[in-house]
C-alpha cells in the first residue's frame, strides 16, 4: 500500500552546552572551558522511491542528534550530524507551525526542514581585560521542532481517468511492466498505479463516479495524483449506454475537485471498441468529435489502436523533452 499522507514530528538536536572550567597548571590559571557543539539540523531530501512515505507509518517522531557539551583545555564538542529524511520525488512537506511550504520536485534535492540548536559559549570566550576569570557560560539552545504533513502528489505525466470498469488499468498493464489488477468488476483499482513508458510516467487512478468529490465510491481522494500532470487520457467505454453523459460526470467530478483539471491537455479512449459493431464507435466518435475534442477508439486486443496509442504517447515524449 502506497503511504501518500503523513503527519511526524521532527525535532532537530539541542545544541551541546558551553562549559566553565580553569587550566589546573600553575602558570596559566585562565578559563580553558570549550564550545558546545551546534544539535544536527534535519533535511528532507527527494527520492525516486515512491514509497518512500512508509517508513513513516510507525515511526512518527524524527530526532536529530544533540550537539557534544563543550570540553575543558579549549575542546569543542562536536556538531552533531544532520539527520536526512528521504522522500519520494512530488512530496509537498507542510510545516504546520508556520505554514511553510517546502515542495521537493527533483531527485536529490534537498532542503532544510529544522535547524538543530546553537551550541553555548564556553567560559573562555567570555575572558576579558577586567574578567580574566570568567564563570560564565551559555545553555546550548533547543533545536526547532515542527510538525510536518508530508503529502505525497506524484508527478506522473499523463493521468488515466474515468468511471470504473472502462479498461484503464489493461491498457496501462499493456504499455507498461506495471501489474495493476485488472477484472471485470467496478472499482478494481484501490490505489493509483504507475507504469513507465519511456520518458513519460503514466498514472492509472482508481475509477470515479457521480457524487465522487462527495466521497461516493472512493471519493476523488487520488485525484491529488494527477494536479501535477500535464495530460489526461480520458477513457469512456464503447458499450455505456450514454458515452458523452458518462464523459460529463466525470468532467463534473474533476472540476468541483479542483477547476486546474478541467483546464489539462485531454484525449479521449474509446476504450473496448472491440464490444461494439463498428459503425457504433464511429458514432461515439463523431459524437466527441462535435463536442471538439481529441478522440481515439481503443481496444487491447487490437494492435493497430495500440500503435496509435504509442505514437501518440511518442509525441508526448518529444513535447516534453521540448518544454
Ligand atoms: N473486450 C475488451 N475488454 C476489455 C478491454 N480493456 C479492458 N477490458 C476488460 O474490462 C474489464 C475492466 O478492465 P480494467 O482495466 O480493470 O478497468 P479499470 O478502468 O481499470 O477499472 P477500475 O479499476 O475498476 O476503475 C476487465 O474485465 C478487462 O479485461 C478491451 O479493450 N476490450
Ligand atoms: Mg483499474
Amino acid at each position: 500500500m502506497i503511504v501518500d499522507d503523513v503527519k511526524i514530528n521532527i525535532i532537530a538536536g539541542h545544541g551541546g552546552n558551553g562549559l566553565a572550567v580553569f587550566s589546573k597548571t600553575k602558570k596559566t590559571l585562565g578559563p580553558t572551558g570549550g564550545n558546545g557543539g551546534n544539535g544536527g539540523n534535519i533535511f528532507i531530501e527527494g527520492v525516486s522511491d515512491l514509497g518512500a512515505l512508509r517508513q513513516f507509518r510507525y515511526k512518527k517522531v524524527c530526532q536529530a542528534k544533540n550537539g557534544q557539551n563543550g570540553k575543558s583545555q579549549l575542546n569543542d564538542g562536536h556538531d552533531a550530524d544532520d539527520l536526512i529524511l528521504k522522500v519520494p520525488v512530488g512530496t509537498v512537506a507542510h510545516i504546520l507551525e508556520n505554514k511553510k511550504i517546502v515542495e521537493i520536485t527533483k531527485i536529490g534535492q534537498k532542503e532544510l526542514a529544522a535547524k538543530g540548536g546553537r551550541g553555548g559559549k564556553g567560559n573562555y570566550l567570555f575572558r576579558s581585560a577586567v574578567n580574566t576569570s570568567p564563570r560564565q557560560f551559555e545553555q546550548g539552545k533547543p533545536g526547532e521542532s515542527f510538525e510536518v504533513r508530508l503529502e505525497l502528489k506524484m508527478i506522473a505525466d499523463v493521468g488515466f481517468i474515468g468511471l470504473p470498469n472502462v479498461g484503464k488499468s489493461s491498457l496501462l498493464n499493456e504499455l507498461t511492466n506495471a501489474k495493476s489488477k485488472v477484472a471485470n468488476y467496478p472499482f478494481t483499482t484501490l490505489e493509483p498505479n504507475l507504469g513507465i513508458y519511456f520518458d513519460l510516467i503514466l498514472a492509472d487512478i482508481p475509477g470515479l463516479i457521480e457524487g465522487a468529490s462527495e466521497g461516493k465510491g472512493l471519493g476523488t481522494k487520488f485525484l491529488r495524483h494527477i494536479e501535477r500532470t500535464r495530460i489526461l487520457f480520458h477513457f469512456i467505454s464503447a458499450d455505456s449506454a450514454n458515452p458523452v453523459l458518462d464523459y460529463k460526470t466525470v468532467r463534473n467530478e474533476l472540476a468541483t475537485y479542483n477547476p486546474v483539471l478541467s483546464e489539462k491537455q485531454e484525449y479521449i479512449f474509446i476504450s473496448k471498441s472491440d464490444t461494439v459493431e463498428k459503425n457504433i464507435a464511429k458514432e461515439i466518435k463523431k459524437d466527441f468529435e462535435k463536442l471538439d475534442k481529441k478522440v481515439m477508439a481503443i481496444s487491447i486486443i487490437d494492435p493497430v489502436s495500440i500503435d496509435n496509442i504509442k505514437k501518440l504517447l511518442n509525441k508526448l515524449i518529444l513535447e516534453k523533452i521540448a518544454v
